[in-house]
This record gives structure tokens, sequence and C-alpha cells, in this order.
């Protein structure tokens, strides 16, 4: 009998894997700080209150972490800029991105999905793109071959294609697309397609991974633009999860593409795959805020504070989902 990677003990993985329990603490941290801003109405506050705790979580874990991903650059966040080194130092070297509050109005005003969100890859392992940059994206599950839909078809290529994949009626189909002005034509193509779609008022993360969950959520595919950052941190859960999607950038200033350029990114119309987006060994961790469709938000008790995270490992393609009591 052929052993599992897992079983014969053998684990050629870079990022060990007592950092994904650290990756946990780090997510749980920020959310249950987070949690005291829900619905004051505070967006500034829940942020900064994330990203101190988790800056400050991150700081002792044993790793010589590297924000690739972050709150923004140098000159206009004081933690959690893109270079800045966390960590022990003491450790292997690896990449970090981080959300430290993925859905921030949501938080201020107490609504579903607002998430703690952190990936951690080898060196290099995650594409870098600033934070004010967006990417196209569409996403579907690992049941269909990879070339069934493509970001520069339109959308009714891609659905027809899907449904045809699915081997139903395209009116049995399910897409989730960020609820923004800027699709209102995508809408009307879906619509006159006859697609179900539903609608995400933050919070795209979330949305790729359930389009890939479809048998749990019934949602086939994400479509749309959303936050490049949010892109890449979807791409990591993928690796772990399984399922397709490309990225595009969307560099539409010469500010934009010269600080992709900086970051690496030489063809500014390069579209990227899942593992280009997020490369190597890959681990993501998420920790609800409020209730959400992927994890419970945080939960106040009298003596103690409750936290739900969903972790999961690429090179185990292991998801753990971590409940856990701390005490007040
Ligand atoms: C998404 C979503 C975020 O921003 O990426 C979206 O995941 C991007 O679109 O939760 P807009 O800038 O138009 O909002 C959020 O909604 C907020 O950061």
């Amino acid at each position: 009998m052929k052993l599992s990677k897992v079983e014969d003990g053998r684990d050629p993985a870079h990022l060990h894997r007592t950092l994904t329990l650290e990756m946990v603490r780090v997510t749980e941290r920020a959310a249950i700080a987070a949690a005291e801003w829900r619905g004051k109405g505070n967006e500034k506050a829940a942020d900064e209150a994330a990203v101190a705790a988790m800056t400050a979580e991150l700081d002792r874990v044993s790793i010589s972490g590297r924000i690739v991903i972050g709150e923004g650059e140098q000159f206009e966040c004081d933690n959690l800029y893109v270079g800045q080194s966390v960590g022990t130092g003491q450790g292997p070297g690896v990449d970090i991105a981080v959300d430290p509050l993925e859905g921030v109005t949501l938080c201020a005003k107490n609504q579903p999905d607002s998430l703690v969100v952190l990936a951690m890859a080898e060196r290099g392992g995650l594409l870098n793109v600033a934070r004010n940059v967006y990417m196209h994206k569409i996403a579907i599950g690992a049941e269909y071959a990879p070339d069934t839909v493509h970001i520069e078809w339109s959308a009714t290529e891609n659905v027809k294609a899907l449904a045809k994949a699915k081997g139903v009626p395209i009116s049995e189909i399910t897409a989730i697309v960020l609820d923004r002005p800027r699709h209102g034509g995508l809408l009307e193509e879906l619509r006159t397609a006859g697609v179900s779609v539903k609608l995400l008022t933050d919070g795209d993360i979330a949305g790729v991974i359930h389009a890939v969950n479809t048998a749990d959520t019934g949602v086939d595919i994400y479509l749309g633009s959303g936050g490049a950052p949010e892109g890449v941190l979807a791409a990591a859960a993928l690796r772990c999860i399984g399922g397709h999607m490309q990225g595009k950038l969307i560099l539409d200033t010469p500010d934009k593409r010269l600080r992709a350029r900086e970051m690496g990114i030489d063809d500014p119309n390069r579209i990227y795959d899942v593992t280009e987006l997020a490369a190597g060994d890959v681990l993501f961790s998420a920790t609800g805020v409020t209730d959400g469709s992927l994890v419970d938000g945080v939960k106040l008790r009298r003596g103690s504070v409750e936290t739900s995270t969903v972790v999961m490992r690429s090179w185990s393609q292991t998801t753990r989902w971590i409940k856990a009591r701390h005490a007040r």
C-alpha cells in the first residue's frame, strides 16, 4: 500500500506545519481587537485595532517575515507596510500578505462577513501588488477543466461555457459579483443571459472561495473586479482547497504602472493563474470578526472570548476550522 504524503512522515514543505497554528494566533488576536469596534461606525479605529494586534502577534512568531501585501506603502502607514520585517527574525524567511480587516465597512456596521485574513508563502511566492490596485478576477471550482472559462471572454461566453460543462441551463448558474457601479455592464449581461447573481456588498476573498465551493454554497462562478491584494489572498486559499482562478491587474495610471514595475511586474497585461498569484508552499488563515458565510464572528462571553478560524495549508491540502476559547 502506498502511504500518503502525510502518513509516511516526510514533509518536504518549506513552511513548517507548526506555523499553521502560529498564523491562527495572529488572525485570532487581530479579530478580537477589531471586534471591540463592531457596529461603532468607526472604520478607522477598527482597522487600526486589527493592524496593531496583528503586528504585535506576528512579531512573536519565529520567522524572518517580510510584508509583501500590507496596509499600504511605508510612507502611508506605521505598521504592516510593504517591505516591513515582521517576526522574531529567527526562523525561516517567508513572505506575508495581510488584510487585517477585510470588509472594514461591514465591521463598522456590524454586518456579516468581515474577516481578518493572512497568507504566508515561501520567499517570492506571492505576487506583490499595491493596496490601491484593482484586479479583474474569474474563479470556478476544481471539478471543471481549467480552460472552461477565460478572463478575456465576455461574461455571456463564460456562463454559457460553464453551463455546458456543468450540464445545466444558464438559468441554473449562479454568479457572485461585487455590488459596484463599475459592474453595471457586467450585471446587465448576466441578467440578459438569465444567470442568478449573488451580489456582495464587500468581501470578495470570501466571494472567490464561495465560487469554488459550489456544492456548499450554490455559487458557480466569481466574475468582476475587486482589490488586487484580495485577489492574491483568495488565490492563496485556492492553492489549498483547489479551484481555478485567473487575475489581471488593472494598472490604469502611470503611477500604478511604475509602482508595479518596481514591485517586479514587467508585463502590465499579464494574465495570472492561481499558481502565479500564489506559488510554492502556502498557508492561509482567516478569523471571523462578524458572523459570516465562511466562519463565525468573535463571541464575547462573560469570562471568555470565542473565535472561529479557517486555516489551510497547500502542501497537505488540509483545511481546519479552529474554534478557540480565550480567557478575557
Ligand atoms: C473588494 C473587497 C473589499 O473592496 O476587494 C473591494 O474584498 C474592492 O472594490 O472588502 P471597491 O474598492 O470598489 O470597494 C472591499 O469591498 C473593501 O476593501
